[in-house]
């Protein structure tokens, strides 16, 4: 694996390089913001209205959402994490590894923890893998998820297959119920559903492309596009940019978890 600093709109970054494939990782929230395949094809949306300040979450990549998902909570909409400087911690193995640590003097999650997202490149393959480590005395719970955002050439002609027969919550639709019947997921207006048993691998299906998906550790899947209508109250997407993407995001949201006094959780989301 070779390692690069490089500044990306103004914001200090890593180029991570292996078997011809490579990845860009903003250290403002560890997020991946571009993976790009050995035959040059870019799998990652990065909204090109993105902003890149050091305050704002930046839209597209793999924001990695910590300790709160969405509105579920007190704390910041889906965590704090993605709007922190992460540290780079240095490659092990296949990995390289970025830190986010707390010391309990965070009024809005005073809890000491450190967060490690390890990103390890192969050929045709990512894997993002989150960690939190429980490094204070007493217990906490979080929510998290890695909220990739998969770049598509047309939503219109896009499908997810592995969801069949899973049960979802419907945040496009005030938190209803729902069991998948179709075989695919496909996108004709606003999609926003938390699936809580999803045990197969995905796949996202474009055409003759095909991406699979797969995850440990985290134990929901959060499919999310905001088509057109959302799209367009969104600052900072373009108002077409809705057929660009499809986030497929590894998640932990409807069961926290809990994490004694030095433990551990971990989870991982592999693309390729
Ligand atoms: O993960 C889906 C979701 O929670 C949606 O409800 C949607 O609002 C999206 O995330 C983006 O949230 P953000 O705070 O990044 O605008």
């Amino acid at each position: 694996m070779q390692i690069q600093s490089v500044s990306f709109r103004g914001m200090p970054c890593l180029r991570i390089a292996a078997d011809g494939a490579s990845a860009l990782v903003s250290l403002h929230g560890a997020q991946v913001l571009s993976w790009r395949l050995a035959d040059g094809r870019e799998r990652l949306f990065l909204s090109e209205r993105a902003v890149f300040d050091g305050n704002t979450a930046i839209r597209g990549g793999i924001p990695v959402i910590f300790p709160q998902f969405g509105e579920r909570g007190t704390g910041h909409r889906h965590g704090f994490a993605r709007n922190r400087a992460w540290m780079f911690a240095g490659v092990e193995g296949d990995e390289a590894v970025f830190t986010l640590a707390g010391d309990g003097s965070d009024a809005d999650w005073p809890h000491s923890f450190i967060a490690r997202l390890r990103v390890g490149l192969g050929a045709g393959r990512l894997r993002v893998t989150l960690e939190v480590e429980n490094t204070g005395a007493t217990l906490f719970a979080f929510t998290a998820a890695l909220h990739t955002y998969l770049r598509v050439d047309d939503i219109v002609g896009v499908a997810i297959e592995g969801l069949q027969g899973c049960d979802y919550e419907d945040s496009a639709a005030g938190g209803t119920l729902h069991r998948q019947h179709d075989y695919e997921v496909t996108f004709d207006s606003e999609t926003d559903r938390i699936y809580n048993d999803a045990v197969a691998p995905l796949a996202l299906l474009e055409g003759a492309h095909r991406l699979d998906i797969e995850q440990d550790g985290f134990g929901d899947v959060v499919v999310w596009n905001p088509g057109a209508h959302l799209c367009a109250r969104i600052a900072d997407l373009a108002p077409d940019d809705w057929k660009r993407f499809a986030c497929i995001e590894a998640a932990q949201v409807l069961q926290p978890v809990v994490l004694g006094a030095g433990e551990r959780w971990g989870g991982v989301q592999r693309l390729g």
